[in-house]
């Protein structure tokens, strides 16, 4: 059988660590895409990684394209295509640029490989996968938004650095559109089964909460020239991975709801299975009084941005 073939649309800081992420773990041949003023750095970034294969021996054949013919036939899309945040702008700030980049994506995409799982990292998130869906017409098991997995990831690494407990021991998930709003369920949080909330006292947690609500502006700040890119692209690729190997796995990503929660036709993080199918389930469950406010105000800031998209 022929290998996977993952097509990134973007070759910038996301794209060339999705890129190596995808090689290193086998998932498949990747083809780096950029427009044509920056094919020579996703060329390059492809020979390179090319020949980093020697040495820590992966089989997987890179390459770097600015036409998108040569995407066709691509089995998984993710797509980093936009400008990054600067300090001191919003992610709605890169609605106007971003949209118009996605138009002309989500155009050509819909040429080359309509039936690809598209996985969408560019912001603002929730109103570009929105798009992304509209322009293509693609399914909603097919077209999916990563968020939940960076924000559950922060968050669960500020709650494994608080306790000095592993990383692996933790689990929870962060809900809701990807923004300041977003809504980390505490109260299903465990450390090894052991609920957080028995275990990090309230005001504390609460701080915690609110450092992974900004963890994104956290690293703007401190990198200053762009958004953080070695952890958005694992989330991607765990995605990636779960659709390609069938393994079902229960991630919160930004997923189009038919009234799940009480949303309908609108993009937002909930924990879905991922497997072969693509987006095979929204998992519900009733959330508390308290969790529903956050959750109506995430809702009305994705919707906020997703009526500004005019589509
Ligand atoms: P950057 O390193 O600037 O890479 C973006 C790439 O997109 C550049 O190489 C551009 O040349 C390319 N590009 C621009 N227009 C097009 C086009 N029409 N077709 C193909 N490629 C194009 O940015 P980055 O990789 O750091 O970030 C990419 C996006 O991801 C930004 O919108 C970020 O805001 C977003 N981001 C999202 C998250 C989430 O958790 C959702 C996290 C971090 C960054």
């Amino acid at each position: 059988m022929a290998r996977p073939k993952i097509g990134l649309v973007g070759a910038g800081q996301i794209g060339g660590n999705l890129a190596l992420l995808a090689a290193q773990k086998e998932l498949g041949d990747v083809v780096l895409f950029d427009i044509p003023q920056a094919e020579g750095m996703a060329k390059g970034k492809a020979l390179d990684m090319q020949q980093m294969s020697t040495i820590e021996r992966f089989d997987s054949t890179l390459t770097g394209t600015s036409n998108y013919e040569d995407l066709a036939g691509a089995d998984v899309i993710i797509i980093t295509a936009g400008i990054p945040r600067k300090p001191g702008m919003s992610r709605e700030d890169l609605l106007a640029t971003n949209l118009k980049i996605m138009t002309s994506v989500a155009e050509n995409l819909k040429k080359v490989c309509p039936d690809a799982f598209m996985i969408n990292i560019a912001n603002p998130l929730d109103a570009m996968v929105y798009a992304l869906k509209q322009i293509t017409g693609g399914s909603k098991q097919k077209i999916v938004g990563m968020s939940g997995v960076l924000d559950t990831a922060r968050f669960k690494s500020f709650i494994s650095m608080e306790l000095g407990v592993s990383m692996k021991d933790v689990t929870a998930f962060v809900l809701g559109g990807h923004g300041d709003d977003m809504v980390p369920i505490t109260r299903l949080c465990t450390v090894g089964g052991v609920p957080v909330e028995e275990l990090i006292p309230a005001p504390r947690l609460a701080e915690i909460v609110d450092r992974t609500r900004k963890g994104g502006a956290e690293l703007v700040k401190l990198y200053q020239t762009g958004s953080a890119y070695f952890a958005p692209a694992a989330a991607a690729v765990e995605m990636a991975e779960a659709y390609l190997k069938d393994q079902k796995r229960v991630l919160p990503c930004a997923a189009w709801l038919e009234g799940e929660f009480g949303i309908e036709n609108m993009y937002f993080g909930v924990p879905c299975v991922v497997g072969a199918g693509g987006i095979e389930k929204v998992l519900t469950f009733e959330p508390t009084a308290a969790e529903k406010e956050m959750i109506k105000i995430s809702l009305a800031s994705v919707s906020k941005t997703v009526a500004e998209t005019k589509l």
